[in-house]
C-alpha cells in the first residue's frame, strides 16, 4: 500500500515536471510593458508654432500670434487616426521652440496669447476630451529643450519644466506614454540672448523626477527617453528597425519603438506629400514585423486638420494590412508539438491540403523572455524539404517577427531553432497568403 502510493506520487510529480511552464530565463517585461507592446501601432501628432511658420525647429523667438489653426478639429484626429488601426496619440504639448499648446501658468509663450479661440483655447485639453469621448489612448510629448525661456540652462528652468509635466499629469493624466525627447541645448533665442548653450542631458533635467511626476498616479505610462525610460528608440527615424531586435538591454526588459512621419517633415509643409503605400508596408513590416512598436506621426496642416490625402493613404495602408492578416492558414495545421513550453528544438506544422503562403508571423512568448538568436523554415512538398524564397534575416523573434517570402506551395511548414538563450516557447505562428 505504502509502496503503491510512493509510485503513484512520484509518477504526479514526473508527469508535473513535464508538463510545468518553465520559470523565465533573464529578463522579461513587465504588466505594463506587455500590455504596451500589445498596442503596435499608434500615432505622433506634430502640431504647433512650425506648422504656422513652414519650419521643422522653430529657434524660440516665432511670435504666438501666429499660431491661428482655422478649422482645428480634434475629433477628426481621433476619428481618422482610430480608421487607421492606430491604439493611440500622442500629441506635441511643447516642442524644442517652446511654445506651449496648453494654457499653461509656467511661460507666457502658450496657446493663451494666439488668435486661436482669441486665447480660450486649449489644443492639449481638447485632444485629451476627443480621446475619451472616441476609445483612445492619449500620450504627451514634451521638449525638454527649449529655445524660448532666458532661463534654459539653470536651475530655474529645470523648475519650470518639472512644473509643466506637473500642470499636464494633473490636468490630462493618465498618460499611456509619455516623450522626453532627445534632441538636447544648442543654438537658440532663449529670451533674446541669441546664443548657444549646453547641457548635460544624463544629469540636468532630473528626469528621474520628471518620470516620477508624470507616473503618479499611473505607472502604467511608458517613458521614452531621458536617464529612466521604459521603452527604447532603435535609433534612426526612418521607420526601419534592424531585423535582430532584442527587447532587452543588459538585464533590462526595454522594449523598441519606431518613430516615423508620414511626411517627410514631422511638422507640415505645404510642399510636402505623403509616403507611397509601398515605402508606408515597407516600415510596418520593418517596425512591427521586427518586434518593434511603430509610432506614425501625421503633421496637421494649418486648418488644424489631418489633410486627407494623409488619412485616404494610411486608411489604405491600415485595409491593406487588416486583408493581408485577415485568414490564418495555419489554424487549422497539426503541429509536431501541442505543449508551447515543451522547449522546442523544431516545430513541424502539417496541412491537411497543399497550402499557398506568402508571409509569417512567428511570436515568443515573451512573457517567459526572448530567447531565440537563430532560426530556419523550411517548406516540404513532393516529398522534399525546401527553402523559402526570401531575403529575410532569420535571427531574432520576440513579441513578434514576421517573415515575408516568395508565395510558395506546402504540405508542410518547419521552423528549425538553431540558437537560443534559453527554452524556446512560442506563443503562435500564423501564416498568410
Ligand atoms: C526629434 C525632434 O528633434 C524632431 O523635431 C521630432 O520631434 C522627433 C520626433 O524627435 O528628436
Amino acid at each position: 500500500m505504502m509502496k503503491k502510493t510512493l509510485i503513484l506520487l512520484i509518477v504526479t510529480a514526473a508527469v508535473a515536471a513535464c508538463s510545468k511552464t518553465p520559470t523565465a530565463l533573464g529578463p522579461t517585461p513587465t504588466e505594463a510593458q506587455l500590455q504596451w507592446q500589445q498596442l503596435e501601432t499608434y500615432a505622433f501628432i506634430h502640431f504647433g508654432l512650425n506648422t504656422f511658420n513652414d519650419m521643422e525647429w522653430g529657434y524660440g523667438d516665432t511670435p504666438a500670434s501666429t499660431f491661428n489653426p482655422t478649422d482645428l478639429d480634434c475629433e477628426q484626429w481621433v476619428l481618422t487616426l482610430k480608421a487607421c488601426g492606430m491604439q493611440g496619440v500622442i500629441l506635441t504639448a511643447k516642442h524644442h521652440d517652446g511654445f506651449c499648446l496648453w494654457p499653461t501658468e509656467t511661460t507666457d509663450y502658450c496657446i493663451k496669447n494666439s488668435p486661436y479661440k482669441n486665447g480660450q483655447g486649449d489644443v492639449v485639453g481638447e485632444l485629451c476630451e476627443a480621446c475619451r469621448k472616441h476609445g483612445l489612448r492619449f500620450g504627451l510629448y514634451l521638449s525638454p529643450w527649449d529655445r524660448h525661456q532666458a532661463s534654459y540652462g539653470t536651475e530655474e528652468y529645470v523648475k519650470l519644466y518639472h512644473q509643466q509635466i506637473q500642470e499636464l499629469t494633473y490636468n490630462y493624466g493618465p498618460f499611456f506614454e509619455f516623450w522626453f525627447d532627445g534632441a538636447n541645448g544648442g543654438d537658440g533665442w532663449y529670451g533674446g540672448a541669441n546664443e548657444t548653450r549646453s547641457i548635460d542631458a544624463n544629469t540636468y533635467y532630473d528626469f528621474e523626477k520628471a518620470r516620477a511626476i508624470v507616473c503618479s498616479g499611473s505607472p502604467e505610462t511608458m517613458v521614452f527617453g531621458g536617464t529612466v525610460p521604459t521603452i527604447r528608440w532603435i535609433g534612426n527615424e526612418r521607420g526601419y528597425a534592424a531585423p535582430t531586435l532584442w527587447c532587452t538591454v543588459g538585464d533590462a526588459w526595454l522594449p523598441a519603438e519606431v518613430d516615423v512621419s508620414i511626411r517627410p517633415g514631422w511638422f507640415y509643409h505645404e510642399s510636402e506629400q505623403p509616403k507611397a503605400l509601398e515605402e508606408l508596408l515597407d516600415i510596418y513590416f520593418n517596425s512591427v514585423g521586427h518586434n518593434a512598436n511603430l509610432l506614425l506621426n501625421f503633421p496637421v496642416n494649418k486648418e488644424g486638420r489631418i489633410p486627407s490625402i494623409d488619412s485616404l493613404r494610411a486608411v489604405e495602408w491600415h485595409q491593406t494590412l487588416q486583408n493581408l492578416f485577415s485568414e490564418d492558414l495555419m489554424k487549422a495545421c497539426k503541429t509536431s508539438s501541442s505543449d508551447p513550453y515543451a522547449n522546442l528544438q523544431e516545430q513541424v506544422f502539417s496541412f491537411d491540403n497543399p497550402t499557398t503562403l506568402s508571409c509569417l508571423v512567428l511570436q515568443e512568448d515573451i512573457t517567459k523572455g526572448q530567447h531565440v538568436e537563430r532560426f530556419s523554415i523550411s517548406r516540404y512538398r513532393n516529398g522534399k524539404w525546401l527553402p523559402l524564397d526570401t531575403d529575410e534575416v532569420m535571427t531574432t523573434i520576440g513579441y513578434k517577427r514576421i517573415i515575408r517570402f516568395k508565395p510558395a506551395e506546402m504540405e508542410k511548414l518547419r521552423i528549425r531553432f538553431i540558437k537560443t538563450k534559453g527554452p524556446v516557447m512560442m506563443k503562435k505562428v500564423s501564416g498568410y497568403q
